[in-house]
């Protein structure tokens, strides 16, 4: 029986997507306002089977999908089937993440990433798949992307730039770490669409806006020199006016616990720490280092009497096709 397996993990932006441009039509969807930046992660990952069917069948985490995640699943198999000029044949998808979704860590970008490398290696195999992903890198990041935006980026590693309909592979071998601090599993109140137009409307977004390109070489240089100390005060920076630009809003949103914010206080005591945090649009650090530093999260939170899982997740290089 015809099978494909493809599995694609999340990625953490160090520059933020947040907020869209207001355009028309499906080849126009999800076009950032700013540029941005990510690291790849590796152990976080959704994982995508695709095997022959009498009709189309979409199933998460084990379970027939929503209304809503079967509409958007179909949407993106049109989009797939648009752009190769045929109807695939059908399928049973089974997509399931080894992770807590809806909390910051993106799942939405390790599945549309894990989703459009599957559908299009259903019809044009492994090697023509790999071959497009290496080569023709813009083409599939094109469909991702209009699946939900920070996919694209989840295509390759271990740093991808997107800005408008282009991304840029920047190819290192530094070895970070994201050390993933999980306050709360549960699904989070304000969808990252309904985030992505509120965070426009901020009277602080205009100057986020003049600030990013300055904020995002400096990040390109200290990636080049894998210069942590240089690095991690950007990422703060980054995600603090991220959640500032949420909290100063005319739809004020608060995506951080009582506990995010005693942690991340401590943490910013620690004395010549070689760590530093960045944070999604969710309640959860991610803490980047150079080294593993979960016994240091956790003696943290000891201290602080909190309590929290840890996902310890590194460096990926884009989706697996098996
Ligand atoms: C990012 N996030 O750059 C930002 C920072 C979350 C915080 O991209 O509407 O689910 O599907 O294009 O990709 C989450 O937004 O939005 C996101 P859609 P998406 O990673």
């Amino acid at each position: 029986m015809k099978e494909i397996i493809v599995t694609a993990s999340p990625n953490i932006a160090f520059i933020k997507y947040w907020g869209k441009k207001q355009t028309e039509g499906d080849e126009n969807k999800n076009l950032p306002l700013n540029p941005s930046i990510s690291l790849t992660l590796s152990k976080a990952q959704t994982t995508a089977i695709l095997r022959e069917s009498n009709e189309f069948q979409f199933f998460v985490q084990g379970q027939i999908a929503s209304e809503k995640d079967q509409q958007k699943l179909k949407d993106h198999l049109r989009r797939v089937e648009k752009f190769l000029g045929k109807n695939l044949s059908p399928f049973r998808l089974d997509s399931s993440n080894n992770f807590p979704t809806g909390t910051g860590i993106a799942s939405s970008a390790s599945s549309f990433a894990a989703l459009t490398t599957a559908f299009l290696t259903w019809e044009l195999g492994k090697e023509k798949v790999q071959d497009l992903l290496k080569n023709e890198p813009e083409m599939i990041a094109d469909l991702a992307r209009r699946g939900s935006g920070s996919a694209c980026r989840s295509l390759h590693g271990p740093f991808v730039e997107w800005w408008e309909k282009s991304i840029r592979i920047h190819a290192s071998n530094w070895k970070l770490y994201d050390t993933i601090v999980i306050f709360s599993k549960k699904e989070k109140k304000v969808s990252s669409t309904e985030g992505h137009t509120f965070a426009t409307l901020s009277p602080l977004f205009p100057k986020r806006l003049e600030e990013v390109p300055g904020r995002l070489a400096k990040i390109k240089e200290a990636i080049q020199e894998k210069n942590l100390q240089k690095l991690g005060p950007l990422l703060e920076t980054e995600a603090e006016q991220m959640h500032t630009i949420m909290r100063e809003n005319p739809h004020p949103v608060e995506y951080q616990l009582p506990e995010t914010k005693q942690f991340l206080k401590e943490l910013k005591r620690v004395q010549g720490r070689d760590f530093f945090y960045t944070l999604d649009a969710g309640p959860n650090a991610h803490v980047i280092s150079e080294r593993p530093i979960k016994k240091e999260m956790q003696a943290l939170l000891d201290k602080l009497g909190l309590d929290a899982d840890i996902w310890e997740d590194e460096v990926g290089f884009g989706p697996t096709i098996r």
